[in-house]
């Protein structure tokens, strides 16, 4: 195992990724490389945000020789773009989109991804983090050729790449490819992702849950018991604060470097049947994968391991409690009702 070094760039660390498994073609890495190139030019429009209502319509272009258009749709079409040339997938699933993606003729490779261009719409205009949220399988359909649904349809735990772009006060891209979890800040002066946090481990116990508490008169029994047990720890004195952000990627980073648990439960008014808010293609999935490369934990509210789901449709919901491995042991006791 190479020693990691502050200040590696991302590319460099994606190849020694791949230098950890012989057979591999270089096709991931072109990928992953390509999604890194989207991710600077979303930043950058991220950080324009602000200006877009200053200059308007009027003449300000973006990289594509487009007029300035919604941050959401931007950032869509950028992956989209980057992706469907890269030569290294062959179908793909936007959040924004309601059916796959084909890629261009002639271009088609050996993986799909599945993203959420940009995670925590309500939080876009009023700068606050947002990021984007990959995750990559390899194809099952025979190559070469366009992938198809079922390509797409796998389960989390067969994920070959999973990560996400966090657009806050700087741009840190944290990924993994099934060997640790590292994660980049993006130095805008170069334009290049330098390795700032090599090896993540998320603390095992934390002091912080990330939950709506707004809906706390909807909570079922077991959920209600569990944030209350984390109130009243110690008699209080060791009790956990709230941290809700409202941007799932911006709740999971700093519970994965800080420790943490975040919860989006199923509650009285969605009902027992329904499977809560989140997506497990372009949200649950890929954080459950670096979660459990940081040592952390993902579940449902009845206890499923995330990564084992196996999706039935591309926008499929799923409850969803991640983080702090020892949190999340906790909240399992609680909603079996063994606490
Ligand atoms: P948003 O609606 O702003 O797009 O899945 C989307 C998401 O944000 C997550 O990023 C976030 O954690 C959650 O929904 C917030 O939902 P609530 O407003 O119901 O808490």
């Amino acid at each position: 195992m190479l020693v990691k070094r502050k200040g590696i760039t991302v590319s460099r660390q994606i190849m020694d990724d791949q230098l950890l498994h012989p057979g591999a073609t270089g096709e991931l890495t072109g990928l992953l490389n390509d999604l890194v190139v989207a991710g600077k030019i979303i930043s950058a429009e991220v950080n324009m945000a602000g200006l877009a209502d200053i200059l308007g319509q009027s003449g300000r272009t973006n990289i594509q020789g487009e007029n300035v258009q919604k941050l959401d749709v931007f950032a869509n079409q950028t992956i989209k773009r980057r992706m469907e040339q890269c030569g290294h997938v062959c179908v793909m699933a936007s959040e924004e989109d309601d059916d796959i993606i084909p890629v261009l003729e002639g271009y088609e490779g050996n993986y799909t991804i599945a993203f959420d261009p940009l995670d925590g719409s309500t939080n876009i205009d009023v700068n606050v983090s947002i990021g984007t949220i990959f995750s990559i399988h390899r194809r099952l359909s025979p190559s070469p050729g366009q992938g198809n649904v079922g390509d797409l349809l796998q389960k989390g735990g067969k994920q070959v790449a999973a990560g996400y772009i966090i657009y806050g006060s700087s741009t840190v891209m944290v990924y993994t490819t099934g060997s640790g979890v590292h994660g980049f800040t993006l130095d805008p002066s170069v334009g290049e992702f330098f390795l700032s946090h090599p090896n993540i481990k998320i603390p095992d116990a934390s002091l912080y849950y990330s939950v709506n508490e707004a809906y706390a008169n909807h909570w079922f029994d077991s959920t209600r018991r569990f944030i209350d047990h984390l109130k009243t720890t110690d008699g209080g004195k060791g009790a956990y604060s709230l941290r809700y952000i409202g941007s799932l990627v911006a709740d999971f980073h700093r519970n994965l470097i800080k420790g943490g648990i975040f919860l989006y439960p199923r509650d009285k008014k969605s009902g027992e049947k329904s499977e809560g808010k989140l997506r497990l293609l372009y949200e649950a999935a890929p954080l459950a994968m670096i979660a459990e490369q940081a040592g952390g934990r993902a579940i449902t509210d009845d206890g499923r391991r995330i990564l084992d789901i196996e999706p039935t449709k591309l926008h499929q919901r799923v409850p969803l409690i991640i983080g702090s491995k020892r949190d999340v042991d906790l909240a399992e006791k609680f909603l079996r009702g063994e606490m």
